[in-house]
């Protein structure tokens, strides 16, 4: 039986009517919208780490500043995600501290290296293409801030994706062999990390139902894995590269690309902690916070002499 609040918020969803932050929502999906955000906004924080790698060593001025804008963008998503989590009363400074306790989790994905510049078009091209994908379907998600915030971010994501692949072209089109060898192997380490981050399949996404349902999630983690593969390829063509995958193929009959199993071993060994850089970037993290320390305490000092004086006026 349904409470008349239970039932009011089910009318909600149905009608496709927001749920903004002051308004009745059951716990479950309180905590669901929480946990799902954080981990969205701390993959946003904890992506910018593979990037920062190629800043001091971009090819020309003009790449520096669009991977400086490039990773700027991605410290304000963050910011505006864990603000969208706050409004669910969750509190930053604690979310913050579970990341760096290892204890929760953010994608998968930036616990692979970047090795060449030739990642930084990937990343922006595979990673961003599908954190597009991804996103452009919850700009309809339930919840009224992280729908907002998806609205923005998927302005900002589209520009980083064309960046990146315009980094590759440019690579492909003008570079020497040895170049156009780089975009490959990246492309090749990169490929089957970039499915990953549509999470498990759907027979093993514990919880997909529930969040369909409740529409915070709008489409199925295959199907997103899908229209992302579907889009790519033209791309992939265009670049005169391949995937790493022989078992990529056009299926006239369903009218999408079938493809090769993915390692699943792998997605959930990097989920434990034990992805090639899980530990570099936990590590990276609390030692920006441990040095960021006495910026804090400074700021914090000053504020209360501030006070003090304005008290002895
Ligand atoms: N990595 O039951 P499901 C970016 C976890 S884009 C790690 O299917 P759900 C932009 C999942 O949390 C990347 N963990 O879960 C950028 C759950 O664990 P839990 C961020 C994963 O939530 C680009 C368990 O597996 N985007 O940052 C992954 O219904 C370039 C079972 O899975 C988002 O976060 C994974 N790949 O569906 C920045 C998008 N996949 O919590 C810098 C928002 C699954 O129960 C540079 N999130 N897990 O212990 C979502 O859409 C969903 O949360 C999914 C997972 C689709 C990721």
């Amino acid at each position: 039986e349904m409470s008349p609040e239970e039932r009011h918020f089910q009318e909600k969803i149905d009608a496709e009517i927001k749920i903004e932050a002051k308004n009745w929502m059951p716990e479950a999906y309180r905590r669901t919208l929480i946990r799902q955000i954080s981990q969205h906004a701390h993959s946003e924080i904890v992506g910018m780490l593979p990037e920062k790698n190629w800043l001091t060593r971009a090819p020309s001025f003009k790449r520096k500043l669009q991977l400086l804008a490039k990773i700027q963008d991605e410290a304000g998503h963050g910011l505006y995600l864990y603000s969208a989590m706050e409004t669910l009363g969750a509190d930053r400074d604690e979310e913050v501290a579970k990341l760096h306790r290892g204890e929760v989790k953010y994608s998968s994905i930036f616990n692979y290296p970047t090795r060449s510049w030739a990642d930084m078009g990937t990343i922006g091209w595979l990673v961003d293409g599908a954190a597009i994908v991804n996103q452009v379907v919850l700009q309809r998600t339930s919840y009224g801030p992280y729908s907002r915030a998806m609205i923005r971010i998927c302005k900002e994501e589209s520009f980083h994706q064309r960046q990146g692949y315009e980094i590759l072209l440019t690579m492909m089109r003008e570079g020497n062999d040895e170049q156009k060898a780089m975009v490959q192997d990246s492309i090749n380490r990169f490929w089957w990390p970039a499915l990953m981050m549509f999470g498990p399949t759907d027979t093993d996404s514990p919880n997909s139902a529930q969040s369909m349902a409740w529409k915070i999630k709008r489409m199925s983690n295959d199907d997103l894995r899908q229209r992302f593969i579907d889009q790519t390829i033209p791309q992939l063509e265009l670049l005169g590269c391949t995937a790493p995958d022989p078992d990529l193929k056009w299926n006239e009959e369903r009218g999408h690309y079938d493809f090769g199993e993915i390692d699943w071993s792998e997605f959930y060994d990097v989920l434990k902690g034990n992805g090639p850089c899980n530990r570099e970037r936990l590590r990276t993290r609390r030692e920006a916070i441990d040095n960021g320390d006495w910026v804090r305490e400074a700021a914090t000092a000053y504020a209360s002499k501030q006070q003090q004086k304005q008290h002895a006026a």
